[in-house]
């Protein structure tokens, strides 16, 4: 059993928060950029090669102060000391929580009951390298003799998500001579259409699966081999075509790869956490051991700033922060992840897993039911994309949705214009959201009056943006590090255990029960509820 800890909402700095609410409410953006001219230079931090303005947030320097305040009551600073000393700050699954060892440099020191982990991960970093050495220089040859051209990664959820948007992320730094595919879903539509066009000779898949007993991944493997061994014949083949990446070698041989072709990792290390581990072979695979070497090296940059730079000036804290008080003060259910670069275009779908698979909890972690909001909803698409569809709501719409703008100085793909005139969106948009337009501007601009109800934009709608130099593998390792550590400090003020998922687990034991029963012959007794048993009946029926 957990200690009780003092409920959040009894806390002095919540409830100083909520008078200090009340006061604000009524103020807007426009007279707070107003009062302080120089607001937008001043509620802004930099680190790790990331620039975070806050300005355009509904807060004011009391505000600030009130959420540090808060912050220290739930004990932020000790538990950030906590997890960096590898303390089991998972408490329902009783394990360390200790991803930031994945990218600690070789010889420095992380310790998990006395034994210092980072030289098992470098020996892991190593064999990956060695791997991907023989991947790229066609010294790993399939059954044939061919060299591998294809690579495939067989993984669900944590095991798949990170890796899928590393890829798409540092696309521009891969070598574009391998071809990288991704199947997750159960559904066959995704194996099928991601290998149609791969000559199994020259294919390789990795099994990415941190338990190795998924059912999607090991379904979805169990048809790699038989497409594999149906071209290739011999079960031999599958030693030259299968990798695996699991905590469990057990599993791995048993499903006929050699574990000397398995890269592991630990129980301390997340699904949602893992992108950096061996699940990031594929990634590895695609940009180099360098890059990926780079990648870790910003991630560790943003994990040494969270855990040593003051509070009032720590990006994660602040963003963290920043979020509890729109979800739990100004009552915004959902947050819009907006990259101004196409290469991101998988972040906002990764960021739905960190945040709300790590933050989506209704109990505390002794276990007592919150009587407040925890993690929001995360959505979002790449900019400009997303002006010509759902910015409409976030503009006029009668709720509150914070944004987090993402953009790069640099281009990498410079084009004429088209840099510029994507920045120009960025600014123009978290202008227009914070400062609205009013009805009096609306009439000066000469529309008629009826119209001009239809033309108003009441602006004071909360944004930061995120500004880097250009999308490199370390920029997205910061980036990713910095949502990684807001997620925790949201969690640790909402007391939660952002580190379980016991609602996945439920999903995965829901699936095995009715599946059997699926198979079964039509008549078998089923004896769900109403509604599940005409389903199932119906989807049974023999003329499908
Ligand atoms: C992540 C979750 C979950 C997990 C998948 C795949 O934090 O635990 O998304 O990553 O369910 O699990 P395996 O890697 O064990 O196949």
């Amino acid at each position: 059993m957990n200690e009780k800890a003092p409920a959040l909402t009894a806390r002095p700095a919540w409830k100083a928060l909520h008078a200090h609410w009340d006061a604000l409410r009524g103020v807007h953006l426009r007279d707070l950029f107003a009062n302080d001219e120089h607001r937008g230079e001043r509620l802004a931090a930099e680190a790790a090669g990331l620039y975070l303005d806050y300005s355009k947030q509904r807060v004011t320097d009391g505000t600030l102060g009130l959420l540090l305040a808060l912050a220290a009551e739930c004990g932020l600073r000790e538990r950030i000391d906590a997890m960096f000393r590898g303390d089991r700050i998972n408490v329902s699954e009783k394990r360390a929580v200790l991803h930031v060892a994945l990218r600690a440099p070789a010889g420095s020191s992380l310790t998990l009951d006395g034994l210092n982990v980072v030289p098992q991960v470098q020996a892991v970093l190593g064999r990956m390298e060695e791997f991907t050495r023989r991947i790229r220089s066609g010294d790993w040859k399939g059954h044939t003799g061919r060299r591998i051209r294809n690579i495939v990664n067989i993984g669900i959820g944590g095991s798949d998500l990170g890796p899928v948007m590393a890829y798409e992320a540092l696309r521009w730094y891969s070598e574009r001579d391998l071809t990288l595919r991704f199947v997750s879903n159960v559904d066959g539509t995704d194996f099928v259409e991601a290998t149609r066009d791969l000559d199994p000779a020259e294919t390789l898949f990795i099994v990415s699966s941190k338990t190795f007993t998924t059912l999607e991944t090991m379904t979805n493997a169990q048809s790699a081999r038989a497409w594999t061994l149906a071209a290739l014949g011999s079960d031999t083949t599958v030693a030259k075509h299968f990798v695996a990446v699991s905590t469990n070698a057990e599993g791995v041989a048993k499903f006929g790869i050699d574990t000397a072709n398995m890269f592991g990792f630990w129980d301390w290390v997340g699904g949602r956490y893992s992108m950096d581990s061996a699940i990031g072979l594929s990634t590895m695979l695609a940009i180099g051991s360098q890059h990926f070497r780079a990648m870790l090296e910003g991630f560790h940059a943003m994990d040494e700033h969270f855990r040593t730079a003051p509070l009032e000036r720590n990006l994660p804290v602040l963003m963290g922060l920043l979020g509890v008080w729109n979800t739990n003060f100004l009552g915004a259910r959902t947050v819009a992840v907006l990259p101004y670069d196409q290469y991101l275009k998988r972040f906002p779908a990764y960021l739905q897993q960190l945040t709300m698979e790590s933050n989506g909890k209704h109990v505390t972690l002794d276990g007592s039911t919150v009587d407040y909001q925890t993690g929001p909803v995360y959505w979002g698409e790449p900019g400009t994309n997303g002006q010509h569809s759902f910015y409409q709501l976030i503009h006029q719409g009668t709720q509150a949705v914070p944004c987090d703008f993402i953009a790069f100085r640099k281009p990498l793909n410079a084009l004429g214009r088209h840099h510029d005139l994507l920045m120009a969106n960025v600014f123009a948009q978290t202008e227009a959201l914070a400062f609205g337009k009013t009805a009096e501007q609306v009439k000066a601009e000469g529309t008629p009056d009826w119209l001009v109800p239809h033309r108003v934009f009441a602006g004071n709608r909360p944004t930061s943006t995120i500004l880097a130099d250009q999308l490199t593998p370390a920029t997205l390792g910061a980036l990713v590090a910095l949502y990684e550590h807001s997620v925790f400090t949201q969690g640790t003020i909402w007391g939660v255990d952002s580190f379980d998922q016991w609602g996945v687990e439920l999903g995965k034991a829901l699936a095995q029960r009715i599946v059997g029963e699926l198979e079964e012959p039509a008549g078998a007794k089923l004896a769900h509820d109403s509604s599940t048993n005409a389903l199932i009946k119906r989807y049974r029926r023999t003329d499908r």
